[in-house]
């Protein structure tokens, strides 16, 4: 059985974290394969947004800890270098919107990688625990970055420190995540969010992309020059000049993510 299950559903490529009975903790062969995926996802134009999500009752526990230890174990420097940096990289720099679907679950770097996603959403009854304390190691996977970002720096220096388990609703609340849904049907609504995204015009949510990630780093004068260079690609495309013309001829718009 496939660590990862993926298929490409009307435009979206979906990432399914599959083993279940080890919460889809991540090890070597499931970071690696999520890489690919993730490279065939930017690649593969059928593909105009990409979703995460986990089989069973788990979004992902993180790093598999029984691949910690053993002779050919991959060292900590690997494990980051080589797993969970490439994936956060490759999220954040994916020219396609990219939704995390969290189903239940999400630990250590199972939940970073979901924050680091374009759009949060997840089922009621997920929890998402910052678990890295708890077995003395530090945030990774970008948490340090992002979630500070999200909650404000008091509320994720408690829960990194104190690694407690965040249910969905507070989650949304404390704006950790952009929406709670209810576990009924939570994966139909899910899709129905990515498939909303793939229809969106793809280059623009790029560059939408591009300028928020820009504006974690730079200063008010740079972010303006920054929106200046990314309108003007945006105002190049196929899909800003049909959504003009669909707008004046009083229709829906047809994107075609170019
Ligand atoms: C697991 C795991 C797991 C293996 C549940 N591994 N089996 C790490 C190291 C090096 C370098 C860089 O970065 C990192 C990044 C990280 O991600 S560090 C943080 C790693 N993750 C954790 O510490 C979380 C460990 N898991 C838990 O604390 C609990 O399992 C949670 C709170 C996620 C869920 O608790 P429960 O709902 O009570 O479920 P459970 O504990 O019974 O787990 C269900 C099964 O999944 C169980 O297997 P079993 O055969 O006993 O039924 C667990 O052993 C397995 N599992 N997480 N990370």
């Amino acid at each position: 059985m496939s660590s990862i299950l993926f298929e490409i559903r009307q435009g979206v490529g979906l990432i399914t974290f599959n083993r279940p009975e080890k919460y889809n903790a991540f090890n070597r062969e499931m970071a690696l394969m999520l890489q690919e995926l993730l490279d065939l996802c930017a690649q593969e134009k059928n593909v105009r947004a990409v979703c995460l999500t986990g089989s069973g009752r788990a979004f992902s526990a993180g790093q598999d800890l029984g691949e910690l230890t053993g002779g050919d174990a991959p060292g900590f420097d690997r494990i980051l270098s080589e797993h969970y940096n490439p994936v956060v990289s490759r999220i954040r720099r994916l020219e396609k919107p990219v939704l995390s679907a969290v189903n239940g679950v999400a630990a250590g770097a199972g939940a970073n990688i979901a924050l680091c996603c374009d759009v949060v959403v997840a089922a009621a009854s997920a929890v998402f625990i910052q678990a890295f304390s708890k077995i003395g190691l530090i945030p990774d996977s970008g948490g340090t970055f992002t979630l500070p970002r999200l909650v404000g720096l008091q509320k994720a220096s408690a829960l990194m420190m104190l690694g407690d388990r965040v249910g969905a609703a507070e989650a949304e609340r404390m704006g950790m995540i952009y929406r709670v849904l209810p576990d009924e049907g939570f994966m139909d609504e899910c899709l129905k969010i990515a498939l909303q995204l793939a229809s969106l015009p793809t280059r623009a949510l790029a560059l939408t992309k591009q300028a928020l990630n820009a504006s974690q780093h730079q200063d008010f004068d740079a972010q303006l020059r920054t929106e200046d260079q990314l309108q003007i690609r945006a105002a190049h495309t196929y899909d800003y000049a049909e959504g003009v013309r669909a707008f004046l001829e009083k229709r829906a718009p047809v994107f075609r993510g170019e």
